[in-house]
C-alpha cells in the first residue's frame, strides 16, 4: 500500500491512522507547488484530481477523498478505529466524517490563498468560528468526537485544527478544541505519523 501525501495537508489524516493501525505502508511525497513526485513526474497521472492524500492499494487501485481513504484504511482492522458497518454509531462517525470534510476542511479553503481580501478572510474565520463552537459542544462533555474512544474522525479534525497555527485563527476561545489538539498530538501513533513526515519532534 503507498500513501501519497504532502507534510501537514489532509493526507496526515490518513498516515496517523495507517500508524494506529500499524499497517504495513510506502509513504510517496508530492511536491503540492508542482503537482510532481519525488522523480520529477506529474502526480496527476497518480490522481488527475491533482490533489493528495491518494491511497494506491498493492493491486494498484487507487482511492481518493480523504474520508473514504480514512474508511477504507479502518476497515483493514475492524471495529478499532471506526464502528462497524450498519451499527447506528458507523452512521454518526460518517456524519461527523462529512461535517469535518465539507464544513472545516473546505472551511479553511479562502484562508490558502495569499490573495483572498481581507472582508472575506474576516467572513471564513467567523464561518469557521461557527463550526468550532459546535465542534466544542461535542468535546467539552467526551474526549474524542465519537465518545471515550479515538476515532478516524478524531484523526482528520486533528489535522485540519492543527492548520489553526499558519493561518493565525485564534482556537482559545474553544479550550475543548485546545486540549483535543492536546489529546490527539501525545499520541504515539500521532507523533509518529508527524515524524514520518518530517514535522513534530
Ligand atoms: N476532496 C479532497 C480534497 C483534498 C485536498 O483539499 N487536498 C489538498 C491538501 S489538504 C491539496 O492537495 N491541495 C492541492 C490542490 O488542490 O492542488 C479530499 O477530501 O481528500
Amino acid at each position: 500500500m503507498k500513501l501519497y501525501y504532502t507534510p501537514g495537508a489532509c493526507s496526515q489524516a490518513p498516515h496517523i491512522v495507517i500508524h494506529e493501525l500499524g499497517l504495513p505502508y510506502e509513504a510517496v511525497k508530492v511536491d503540492l507547488g508542482k503537482h510532481t513526485l519525488p522523480d520529477g513526474s506529474d502526480y496527476r497521472a497518480i490522481n488527475p484530481k491533482g490533489y493528495v492524500p491518494t491511497l494506491e492499494l498493492d493491486d494498484g487501485t487507487r482511492i481518493t477523498e480523504a474520508n473514504v481513504i480514512l474508511q477504507y484504511l479502518a476497515e483493514q482492522k475492524p471495529g478499532r478505529i471506526a464502528a462497524q458497518f450498519g451499527s447506528m454509531e458507523r452512521w454518526k462517525l460518517m456524519e461527523w466524517l462529512a461535517f469535518i470534510a465539507t464544513e472545516v476542511h473546505k472551511g479553511f479553503g479562502p484562508l490558502w490563498n495569499p490573495k483572498t481580501p481581507p472582508d472575506v478572510r474576516e467572513r471564513t474565520v467567523q464561518a469557521l468560528g461557527n463550526r468550532f463552537g459546535y465542534l466544542a459542544q461535542t468535546l467539552e462533555k467526551q474526549p474524542f468526537l465519537m465518545g471515550n474512544e479515538f476515532s478516524i474522525a478524531d484523526a482528520y479534525l486533528f489535522v485540519i485544527l492543527n492548520w489553526s497555527g499558519q493561518h493565525k485563527v485564534d482556537l482559545s476561545p474553544w479550550p475543548a478544541l485546545q486540549q483535543f489538539q492536546a489529546r490527539v498530538a501525545a499520541r504515539p501513533a500521532v507523533q509518529a505519523a508527524l515524524k514520518a513526515e518530517g514535522l513534530g519532534k
